[in-house]
């Protein structure tokens, strides 16, 4: 028997586990107590680790796709036919013929964090596609502008905080949403027995409602209207107090002019709350000694999703919490966070719409463009036409808008190649699939989310188990090598010396560095015998800003250190960092970027919206549900079936709609039929359906799932139309309409 403790890879809050295991079965999961974060906390999918390694039909060899179906292969004879299939359509047809998608997991995997890049990097590609606008990038688009870096997102200090208002986000369920911080329960209770406040805004009554002072409903997408209201009320009613910020802020005279026209009362109806409401929602808010603004996915994922990111960050700015001690507050991260390099205050800030999209124009953001658009991209000839897709730990054919569309795209492909763990409703269409190892086999360091996180952590967990096949790093190296024209076998160890070496180099070119004259070659001695991820990890952790700056503090921290703290090193609760963390060209604040002022237009033709009996269509996240991949664990989808249409009984009554019966839901891009649930927690108008089911594909291998199919929402959503700063799908506020099903027989 082994006890090992290591970090949940499940989702953002970073959990602590203690997994007991004997030889290669694990025994038990439990929460780790002595974890600095979590403190034991875990949710029900942490258990899911050890029934993800039982799994029977996760993939542990590559498969290659022979005279129609998809067979085991050996790593060679698979990236002999990614070589024989990828090098040719690159040849003929250049790069942007091969487009990536990247999804949601390659966020809490190290592995992907440091040499996705690379292999994104020497493909070159403009047709890169990620999770990430289906997800967050409205407001990393916001963050980016105002502050410098596409991660320099202020996360609520929750621990200190004594009024919280959340909007389009339920971290009881979620655990957390560019916030990291386990145990929200706890930490929301926290507020209130402070004698704090917390609000919640949102079409449905959720978990976080429920364990809050005041919900408020609101309608699908009013969230900007709603938030420029309060910041209207706050300027005019003179409750403004950005105080000492103010000298770190540019634009606060164009934010008063822009809110101006959104009073409460003109916004009121579109937003389904009573001005003196919002009046009094703005005023607390303004009022309370430490106060923070949170909003996630029921902002981003809709119509305003920039404005309302945005509005979220003006709001902390006006009411003097932006950078302070239980407002709103930047994370200082222990390793490869870009707003903490040693050159700060000031920056080269970000360009976005470097390119566009082929067909319909749309501009790339951070290097990727709108995944809306890779259905089109796919069908439409001519030149620049995706003949190719690699998908890493995606699911796309689930997970984006209109999926049936690109569903029939994909099959056009000429090849596909996936690099995922399960034969799914997307990877069923690929001519190859190199399976990931399992999480317990491999390394973790969450270097995204600590970036958001709501203390300052750290914490490496090692394997627990050996790998029956290569790391996923390697796997992207050697698939680089075949884009780069080196045939199936790269030489991965030469590739990964050359791109840590490039990485030394690039920190000691830094002239604020304080490794800036050093010898690289002592850098990279300093750094054996690692290699891999592990190299990587431990160079960004000795030039962060607790590190040991090889040799410059004896007691910083490195890798060695992380190792020989199974529980995490705790660096403390946030702290001030204006207008060091700062990368904007002026070293301010931009509270009022010029594209994002330039949408008012179209806030200002959502004021004239008002109810007209139809109805919009939200998702909802669920606590045993991880978006569309863990429901073949069996600890997942037992009891009943919980991929229901939510519908509030005087809808279902007007309708026509039965509890327990089936309704047919048509919008402008397809229809699903599925089982009611009637609930008085959801807003009348609204109806409710969660993403990430619809398992009843053909061809898929995941024996447990296809038995609890559910229906697949993204049917529903439509693909023709994104928000526009960000380029970022429109999944909630959808028009929809009910009806009874038709009878089967
Ligand atoms: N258990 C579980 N945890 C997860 C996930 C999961 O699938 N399951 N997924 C992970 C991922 S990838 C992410 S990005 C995070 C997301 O984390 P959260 O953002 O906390 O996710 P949700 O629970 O979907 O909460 C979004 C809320 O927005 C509401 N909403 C919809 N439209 C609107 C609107 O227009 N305005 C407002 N104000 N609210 C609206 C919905 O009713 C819903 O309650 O969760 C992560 N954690
Ligand atoms: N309607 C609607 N749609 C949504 C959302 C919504 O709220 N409403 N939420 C959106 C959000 S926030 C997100 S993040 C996206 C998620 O969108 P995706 O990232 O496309 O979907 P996931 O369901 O996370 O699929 C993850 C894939 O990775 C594989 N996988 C799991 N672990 C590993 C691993 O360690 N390595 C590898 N290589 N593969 C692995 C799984 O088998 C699966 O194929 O969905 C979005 N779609
Ligand atoms: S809350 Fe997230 S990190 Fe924590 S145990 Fe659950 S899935 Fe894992
Ligand atoms: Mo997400």
């Amino acid at each position: 028997m082994a006890v090992h403790h290591r970090t949940c890879p499940f989702c953002e809050a970073t959990c602590g586990l203690e997994i007991e295991t004997d030889g290669r079965e694990v025994v038990s999961v439990r929460g780790d107590s002595e974890d600095v974060f979590s403190r034991g906390f875990i949710c029900p999918k942490a258990y899911a680790i050890k029934q993800l390694h039982e799994d029977p039909d996760r993939l542990t060899t590559p498969l290659v796709r022979r005279d129609g179906a998809l067979v085991e292969a050996t790593w060679d004879e698979a990236f002999e036919e990614i070589d024989r299939q990828l090098s040719p359509v690159l040849a003929e047809h250049g790069r942007n013929a091969v487009a990536a998608y990247v999804g949601n997991p390659n966020a809490h995997n190290l592995s992907a964090l440091l040499y996705g890049p690379v292999w994104l990097r020497v493909l070159g590609s403009q047709n890169v596609y990620t999770a990430s606008t289906v997800d967050q990038m409205p407001k990393q688009v916001s963050a980016g502008l105002m502050f410098g870096t596409m991660l320099s997102v202020p996360v609520p200090d929750v621990d200190r905080c004594e009024h919280l208002l959340l909007l389009g986000a339920n971290p009881l369920v979620s655990n957390g949403s560019l916030l990291t911080a386990p145990d929200m329960r706890g930490r929301l209770r926290g507020i209130r027995e402070r004698g704090g406040k917390v609000v919640v805004v949102d079409p449905r009554r959720t978990r976080t409602a429920e364990e809050a002072d005041e919900h408020h409903f609101i309608r699908p997408g009013a969230d900007a209207l709603l938030l420029a209201a309060m910041a209207r009320t706050i300027v005019e009613e003179e409750l403004e107090h950005a105080g000492e910020l103010a000298r770190h802020v540019n634009g606060l005279e164009d934010v008063r002019s822009f809110v101006r026209e959104f009073t409460p009362e003109a916004v009121a109806d579109a937003c389904g709350i009573e001005a003196r409401e919002i009046r009094r929602m703005a005023r607390e808010l303004a009022s309370a000694k430490r106060a923070a603004v949170y909003a996630r996915i029921g902002t981003c994922t809709q119509e305003f999703g920039t404005l309302a990111s945005w509005l979220v960050d003006v709001l902390n700015v006006l009411t003097g919490n932006l950078d302070r001690e239980g407002g709103a507050m930047f994370t200082k991260a222990a390793g490869g966070q870009k707003n903490s390099s040693r050159s700060g205050g000031k920056g080269k800030g970000v360009r976005l719409g470097r390119w566009a999209s082929r067909v319909r124009g749309l501009p790339e953001t951070y290097g990727e463009l709108p995944v809306a658009a890779l259905a089109e991209e796919i069908e439409t000839p001519g030149e620049g036409r995706v003949r190719a897709l690699v998908t890493v730990a995606g699911n796309p054919l689930v997970s984006t808008p209109n999926s049936e569309r690109l569903a029939r795209a994909v099959a056009q492909l000429d090849f596909m190649l996936a690099i995922d763990i399960y034969v799914n409703e997307t990877t069923r269409h690929a001519d190859v699939i190199l399976p990931a190892p399992e999480p317990l086999a491999k390394s973790h360091y969450d270097l995204a989310l600590y970036q958001l996180a709501a203390r300052n952590v750290a914490n490496y967990s090692a394997p627990v188990f050996d790998r029956e096949g290569p790391a996923e790093w390697e796997i992207f190296l050697r698939l680089a090598g075949v884009i780069a024209g080196q045939g199936p076998d790269a030489d991965v160890e030469a590739f990964d010396d050359t791109v840590i070496a490039a990485l030394v180099q690039r920190e000691l070119s830094d002239p604020a560095s304080n490794l800036a004259c050093r010898d690289p070659a002592e850098i990279l001695d300093g750094l054996e015998p690692r290699r891999g991820p592990e190299r990587m990890l431990d160079f960004l952790l000795r030039v962060g800003p607790y590190g040991d700056g090889f040799g410059a503090d004896p007691d910083g921290l490195t890798l060695d250190v992380l190792e020989q703290n199974p529980h995490g090193v705790d660096l403390g609760p946030l702290t001030p960092r204006l207008p060091d963390v700062l990368r904007t060209p002026s070293g301010k604040v931009e509270l009022a970027p010029e594209p994002i002022l330039a949408d008012r237009a179209r806030l200002r033709a959502a004021l004239a919206r008002r109810p007209n009996g139809g109805m919009v269509l939200v998702g909802r996240r669920q606590l045993r549900s991880n978006n569309s991949w863990m429901h073949n664990l069996p600890a997942l989808v037992k009891g009943r079936d919980r991929c229901t249409i939510h519908v509030h009984p005087g809808d279902a009554e007007r309708l026509g709609l039965a509890d327990g019966g089936r309704a047919l839901v048509r919008s402008a891009a397809g229809a699903i039929e599925g089982p009611i649930e009637l609930t008085e927690d959801i807003m009348p108008g609204v109806v409710s359906i969660p993403h990430g089911w619809g398992h009843h594909e053909n061809g898929m291998r995941m024996n447990v799932a296809v038995q609890h199919a559910g229906i697949n929402s993204n049917v529903l959503t439509d693909e023709s139309i994104v928000e526009p700063l960000s380029g970022n799908a429109i999944l909630n506020g959808i028009p929809v309409e009910l009806e009874p099903a038709p009878q089967m027989g």
